[in-house]
């Protein structure tokens, strides 16, 4: 009997245990989900058991962080103008490599599918040359203030590229019940929100009226984009369409906690926000390393004319002036304490000559302490560190906080920090990150 007695209460114990180990482990995962304090529905492929008259937007991701984010706000707009919801892929990061692009759809889906949850390597080839690429998935919602959004668009979110189980999850069992438009080149289509527009297709192919695309396939389930990189992408020339997309470009600013208090420091250092200026100097690759030392002249002229003529407001602190105190004794340097972010470091020839001229200006590298918690950035999804891939959002968002800001023509990233700017002049520089 007595033994009986013990054996329930062993069973009671650890059934107990079991059930509290159990909660443990539901709250810790839920935790880990809403590091960015919301809930996010990550899987999309095992949650997606709503309704079945739901219809879906996607689209495939590509090249550096500012043309996934210029695509991620286009598929916005079409969720939006479509009435759909929208399957957001996540945030593609790559170390060791600059551009995973492929003008074709399909080629650019099979190199994709290689970057799923399983690893943080994958192998890239050109001309019969292959190398080990490091990557990471990484959610849009942890990075940028999508609460604007999700009030307007229901999102839900694509964690591998897997386009079989993507139509499987979707129930799409043929081919007639959803829409691909497949891209075979850059710039394959152009999409307008009025059906009367005039405006040009420029370099793009096709056109495509979104009505007609509402109206023709308002019964699919899926229409599937490939690219929808660039700003000329979607035509928008509707007054609600304008409306929505100044709101949209408004609204979605960086948010990571992490990263603005990192920023806060920084600027602290520099004198505080408005008393130094902001300059994107991209010369690491392509386009930007043949033109570098045109973007040079230019940035720098800029500065010193209106310099000049407008005496840009620059009020030094005296610690960062000890700095550069002597330096600005030679002839033909400008007193201004500036921020610099650039993909190249202080010892490339060109930045050397661009800080000859302007001793006072100041660069990532110079604000180490500051860039400490960088470490403690952790990818909820898969647990890589993101240091590495966090850097250049710092020299983001401390270039944008600049009382002027001078950027390379036709980067993405400083057209990012230019609206930036521009968002926190129009708020009069009052504090983003209280
Ligand atoms: N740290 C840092 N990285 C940069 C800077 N400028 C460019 N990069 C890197 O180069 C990439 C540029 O790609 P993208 O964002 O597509 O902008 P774009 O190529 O200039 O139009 C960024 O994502 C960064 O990884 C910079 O000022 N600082
Ligand atoms: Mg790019």
């Amino acid at each position: 009997m007595k033994f009986l007695k013990f054996i329930k209460k062993k069973n009671l114990l650890i059934l107990v245990t079991i059930v509290i180990f159990y909660i443990i482990y539901t709250i810790s995962i839920r935790l880990s989900f809403e590091s960015n304090g919301i809930e996010i529905q990550r899987d999309f492929q095992s949650n997606n058991n709503g309704d079945p008259d739901e219809k879906f937007i996607t689209y495939l991701p590509h090249s550096g962080f500012n043309n996934q984010r210029i695509s991620m706000e286009n598929a916005l707009f079409m969720a939006y103008f479509l009435n759909r919801s929208l399957i957001l892929p996540p945030i593609v990061f790559l170390d060791g490599l600059n551009h995973l692009y492929s003008e074709k759809t399909d080629k650019l889906y099979s190199k994709l599918i290689q970057l799923n949850h399983d690893s943080n390597n994958f192998t890239s080839c050109k001309d019969k040359r292959c190398k080990q690429v490091k990557f990471t998935l990484y959610p849009w919602d942890e990075l940028i203030d999508m609460s604007w959004i999700r009030e307007r668009i229901k999102i839900t979110y694509r964690s591998d590229f897997n386009l079989t189980s993507l139509l499987t999850s979707l129930n799409i069992t043929n081919e007639q019940e959803f829409l691909f438009l497949k891209d075979e080149f850059s710039y394959h289509y152009k999409f307008y929100d009025d059906s009367n527009s005039t405006t040009s297709l420029d370099k793009f192919h096709v056109r495509i009226n979104l009505s007609d695309l509402k109206k023709d396939h308002h019964n699919k389930r899926l229409i599937h984009f490939g690219s929808l990189f660039s700003s000329s992408r979607i035509v928008k020339e509707l007054p609600e369409s304008r409306i929505f997309w100044k709101n949209l470009t408004r609204e979605l600013v960086p948010n990571n906690q992490i990263l603005v208090e990192i920023t806060r420091d920084i600027i602290n250092e520099l004198g505080g926000q408005g008393n130094f200026i902001g300059s994107h100097i991209r010369l690491g690759d392509s386009f930007f390393q043949v033109n570098g030392n045109k973007t040079l002249d230019k940035i720098t002229q800029r500065i010193i004319n209106d310099y000049i003529k407008n005496s840009v407001p620059n009020h030094p602190n005296d610690k960062l002036f000890t700095l550069c105190k002597d330096d600005l004794s030679k002839p033909n340097t400008v007193p201004l304490v500036i921020f610099l972010a650039t993909d190249k470091d202080r010892s490339d020839p060109r930045i050397r000559s661009f800080l000859e001229i302007f001793p006072c200006t100041f660069t990532q590298s110079d604000f180490i302490y500051s860039l400490e918690p960088l470490k403690r950035v952790i990818n909820p999804l898969g647990n890589m560190n993101m240091q590495k891939f966090f850097a250049p959002f710092v020299d983001l968002l401390v270039v944008s906080h600049g009382v002027k800001f001078y950027g390379t023509e036709k980067s993405t990233f400083s057209s990012y920090a230019q609206r930036l700017h521009d968002i926190h002049q129009e708020d009069n520089f009052v504090d983003f990150i209280s």
